[in-house]
């Protein structure tokens, strides 16, 4: 029996993959759900588990639908929205952002609320072609949370992200895609095997260079051209000191595939 009651979380050859579990609430974000993604999203990131990357996708006709609204609303058990997202929603974006591995989520159906925001954590985006992304906190007089202010205008620019916000209306997912939103949409049975063959790629690749990829283009959010340019020399000199370096130089004189083992 799974040890998870909102999710299903599995590791194979390295690529952890928590599916959210609660379709028939379009597996909108409850107490329990967020306790158990953190649980996940923590051992797939613990020293030693073998995880090399990391996928996140949703069960039924929805990715998620944000916050679990039937649960007393939008302060959740606590009645206090800002605490809410305080205490148990910013420790799992927290720890997926400081995850040390690529990040791939398989956006299947709605992503809505604070569901669209965990959408965006990944750093790859694939969805189904019947998905759609809405900004649903203005529908009921809320703001944008869990990140969505911060990686929005960064993706799409400040003239879509306030209309998303503000309109909160449906942004199909061929739409984000043409937007920068996303980086790819395919067709809904095609999904599963896409997002996982590329998962599962990702999986076997130089898993430091990968990591140090994902917190360089964070911090370049942040930082000046010379302190970008200086966290690349400082990300170069650990990646160009990695076994990994080494195979792949290696594999390219000998003309062979590089087999990577994440060190
Ligand atoms: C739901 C939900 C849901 C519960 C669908 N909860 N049941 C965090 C904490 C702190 C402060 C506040 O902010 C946040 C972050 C947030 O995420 S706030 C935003 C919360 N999310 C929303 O406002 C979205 C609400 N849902 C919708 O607008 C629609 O359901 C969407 C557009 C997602 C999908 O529409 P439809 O495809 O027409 O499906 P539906 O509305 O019929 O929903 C299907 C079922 O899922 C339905 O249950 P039922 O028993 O009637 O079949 C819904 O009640 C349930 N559901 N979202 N968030």
């Amino acid at each position: 029996m799974s040890r998870f009651e909102t999710l299903i979380f599995t590791i194979e050859d390295g690529l952890a993959t928590i599916t959210l579990n609660q379709p028939d609430k379009l597996n909108a974000i409850s107490t329990k759900m967020k306790a158990e993604m953190l649980t996940a999203v923590r051992e797939a990131g613990a020293p030693g588990s073998g995880v090399r990357a990391l996928m996140i996708t949703g069960a039924g006709r929805g990715f998620c639908a944000g916050a679990d609204l039937s649960e007393g609303g939008v302060g959740g058990t606590t009645g206090d929205p800002g605490a809410n997202l305080v205490d148990s929603y910013h420790p799992v974006f927290l720890e997926l952002a400081h995850l040390d591995m690529p990040v791939i989520t398989a956006v299947n159906g709605v992503a809505a609320g604070a569901g669209m925001s965990l959408a965006l954590t990944a750093d790859i985006v694939i969805a189904a072609r019947s998905a759609f992304f809405l900004q649903a906190f203005v529908n009921i007089g809320l703001v944008p949370d869990a990140g969505s202010t911060y990686l929005l205008p960064r993706l799409v620019g400040e003239a879509r992200a306030k209309a998303m916000m503000m309109l909160g209306e449906r942004i199909p997912a061929e739409q984000a895609a043409d937007w920068g939103l996303i980086y790819q949409v395919v067709d809904d049975a095609a999904l599963t095997e896409t997002a996982t063959t590329m998962a599962q790629r990702l999986a076997k690749g130089p898993t430091r260079a990968l990591s140090h990829i994902r917190h360089l283009v964070a911090a370049s959010a942040g930082n000046g051209y010379e302190s970008q340019l200086q966290a690349e020399a400082l990300a170069q000199r650990a990646a160009g000191r990695t076994d990994d370096s080494r195979e792949g130089v290696q594999a390219f004189l000998e003309k062979r595939p590089a087999a990577f083992t994440g060190t």
